[in-house]
């Protein structure tokens, strides 16, 4: 029998933890998610369902173990029936060194409604090249994460003009990753740009991974051109900083 809200629903400390459940209130499944505090390293991922509505607070947040590309076995997953309203901290934890292939992506929040994001996240670094980014309503209302190469808005496999067109647009607007937001810190603006253009040219192929989806597509050599022409002057504030 799962237990929520207190396992699932990542309180990090008591006096914060003001995540709200409502509703029908029943939980099912097996296993606890996010036992501990912090988990250990021999967590056991799983898959609950609550029946009911869940808003997590800005002070909160929810914690979720990865460990292979299955729900419940291979890595945490929450089905919340109701309405989820998402704030606070996504906490990710991925264990025994797993290392997923390019472009798995995971269902980790399985809403009957959703609104709100998570404002922060940690534990999203599986290393320099790879990450799992949160992207809201991929797959039905809920959250995903996508293992991406830094930089890949669009989630093809490749960092290239596709994506800068992609930070483009939703600069200085949007919020999430596949708007531009590549240190994930919930703006989108010339910080990205940084982190996109250090992956330039990368891609599934020439970071020697295997990829899952779509695959990798062919990098577009006159990108460079406009990285060079345009894009450090969208640096707010930063000269001689960076
Ligand atoms: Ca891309
Ligand atoms: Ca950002």
């Amino acid at each position: 029998m799962g237990q929520l809200p207190r396992s699932v629903l990542k309180c990090f400390t008591v006096a914060s933890c003001l995540v709200v459940a409502s509703g029908a209130g029943v939980a099912f499944g097996e296993g606890a998610i996010g036992e501990g505090d912090p988990p250990g390293p021999s967590g056991s991922p799983a898959a609950v369902t609550y029946g009911g509505n869940i808003t997590v607070s800005a002070s909160s947040g929810m914690h979720f173990e990865i460990a292979g590309a299955a729900p419940g076995t291979g890595h945490d997953q929450v089905t919340v029936t109701g309405n989820l309203v998402l704030n606070g901290t996504l906490q990710l934890q991925i264990l025994d060194g797993y290392e997923p292939d390019y472009l798995t992506e995971f269902d980790i929040l399985i809403a009957g409604s959703r609104t709100g994001l998570f404002k922060s996240i940690v534990g999203e670094l599986v290393h320099d090249d790879l990450l799992l980014v949160p992207v809201y309503d991929r797959n039905g209302l809920g959250l995903t994460l996508v293992a991406a190469i830094p930089g890949d808005a669009n989630l093809d496999g490749v960092v290239n003009g596709q994506d800068l067109l992609a930070w483009q647009s939703g600069l200085f607007t949007e919020d999430e990753w596949v708007e531009g937001d590549f240190n994930l810190d919930g703006l989108v603006n010339g910080l990205d740009i940084l982190v996109w253009q250090s992956h330039l040219f990368e891609s599934v192929e020439s970071l020697g991974g295997a990829a899952v989806g779509t695959g990798a597509s062919v990098p577009e050599p006159g990108v460079a051109v406009l990285v060079g022409l345009g894009v450090l002057a969208l640096l707010p504030g930063r000269r001689g900083v960076v």
